[in-house]
């Protein structure tokens, strides 16, 4: 499959790189990185991303203003990066007629594309991206594992989450002696907190709510919330993981009120619940241990008791098993 996808790739004459809406490093990292690779061996390439206001903290990937929320008029391929579901994209898929590839790492992925390169034991899409260049002997500039690189680190939560093995420290080790710079990329991702940032988290700090015996955290920011911070939606994104990371809970859920008053439902388990399977009950997709879901749903206790009953079903089935 790593060689079929870039046959497709290198039979291609124009190429849309896709990230997914309210992007992450991942996504970006993968689509920046094949941009770099692209262009140098003299494709067609373009960076697409639906989002209208993309994250200040990820500017310094390299590619980055190249980015449009247009697509453009005559294309080919169309790849996606780092989505369990083509929706995730913001577009129309029943207006395309172009090929559809599909580099994906999800569990819960659907394998909507023509071609599918979707491999859930990989930390991190940015990985998936990375053998593929490896597999088919690409040459790899540093500033395409500068985003490889920080696509990886950011979603292994530095290195801490149960989707990393020894590949993951070998394939980073590569990237490095490819020219990413890990200090630097560290800096950039961590030590680039905004005033606002801080300020919600205090927020957060002082209204969570330990729920099952604290085994559950909730926490709920609603619009006016961010509005008193001073914060923006990209500022939300660590949030959950502070809940997580309190040590009586193995269920984090976040509840983010959207602009147009839906809500973002993330989750995050620690031990042995599995999100993934949660957020696909309720139309949205992850991994093992963070996932998430959209919901129309404006009362937010008929959301928490919904998810809570999922907690309570995971909880018995894990019972279940252990004994
Ligand atoms: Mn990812």
């Amino acid at each position: 499959m790593l060689k079929i996808v870039w046959q497709a790739i290198l039979e291609s004459k124009s190429i849309v790189l896709a990230s997914h809406v309210n992007p992450d490093c991942d996504t970006l990292g993968c689509a920046l990185a094949m941009f770099d690779v692209l262009r140098n061996i003299g494709k067609e390439a373009y960076l697409f991303n639906a989002t209208e206001k993309l994250p200040n903290k990820l500017r310094f990937l390299p590619n980055f203003e190249h980015i449009s929320s247009q697509l453009p008029n005559n294309f080919d391929t169309l790849i996606l990066f780092d989505c369990a579901k083509f929706e995730r994209v913001n577009l129309n898929k029943s207006t395309l007629k172009q090929k559809i590839i599909n580099i994906d790492h999800h569990l819960t992925n659907s394998n909507f594309g023509d071609i599918n390169l979707v491999s859930a034991e990989f930390s991190s899409a940015c990985m998936v991206v990375f053998e593929m260049l490896k597999a088919n002997s690409i040459k790899i500039s540093s500033k395409a594992a500068t985003c490889l690189y920080a696509g990886n680190i950011d979603d292994t939560g530095f290195f801490a989450y149960g989707n990393i093995n020894s590949k993951t420290f070998m394939n980073s080790a590569e990237l490095i002696e490819f020219g990413a710079d890990p200090v630097y990329i560290s800096k950039q991702l961590k030590q680039s907190v905004p005033l606002a940032r801080f300020r919600l988290k205090e927020h957060v700090m002082q209204t969570v709510d330990l729920l099952k015996n604290g085994r559950v955290g909730l926490v709920v920011i609603m619009q006016n919330d961010l509005k008193r911070s001073g914060a923006k939606r990209e500022d939300t994104e660590d949030i959950i993981n502070i809940i997580r990371d309190l040590v009586s809970v193995e269920l984090g859920i976040m509840i983010l009120e959207e602009e147009d008053g839906s809500f973002k439902i993330s989750l995050r388990s620690k031990n042995f619940l599995d999100v993934s399977k949660i957020a696909l009950k309720f139309g949205g997709g992850g991994h093992f241990g963070a996932a998430g879901f959209e919901s129309k749903i404006t009362n937010t206790h008929t959301i928490i008791s919904m998810v809570l009953n999922e907690f309570d079903e995971g909880i018995m089935e894990y019972e279940e098993k252990s004994k």
